[in-house]
């Protein structure tokens, strides 16, 4: 196990998460709630097993997975879409690659220091969010 990402993390900064929403095709209306939304990730990591909490007071999203193995992933609540999901180790980066239809879609994190970093992208959109661990 390179990096255990195991804790709760809160967003400290959440850089071009419109543009992601936009081009997930996310209304408007929706758009403007979710923006303003402080976000903590609750992650449980245990060997290659991996659950993801994405908490808010809007609404809540998570995945348990195993790394290494792709599996079908639907975002209810988020954008309501099927994927093919699959995640692994670059290194000490956990990199995710979510076939569906939207092209190049994924998402990265890593660790540095007491921050948790993030890429989420989609075609030619990528939001940086960084979270800072709960002590
Ligand atoms: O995380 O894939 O950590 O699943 C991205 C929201 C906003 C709802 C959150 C609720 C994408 C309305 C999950 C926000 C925008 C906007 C809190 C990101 C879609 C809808 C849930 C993600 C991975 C990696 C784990």
């Amino acid at each position: 196990m390179p990096v255990d990402f195991s804790g709760t993390w809160v967003l400290e900064s959440n850089d071009n998460f419109e543009d992601y929403m936009k081009i997930l095709n996310i209304d408007l209306v929706t758009r403007k709630v979710a923006v303003q939304l402080s976000q903590t990730k609750v992650i449980i990591q245990d060997e290659n097993k991996l659950t993801i909490k994405t908490l808010s007071t809007f609404r809540n999203y998570e995945i348990s997975l195993t790394i290494g193995e792709e599996f079908d992933e639907c975002t209810k609540g988020l954008d309501n879409r099927k994927l093919k999901t699959l995640v692994s180790w670059e290194g000490d980066t956990l990199v995710c690659t979510q076939k569906g239809e939207k092209a190049n879609r994924g998402w990265k994190h890593w660790i540095e220091g007491d921050k948790l970093h993030m890429e989420l992208y989609c075609e030619d959109v990528v939001c940086r969010q960084v979270f800072i661990r709960k002590k």
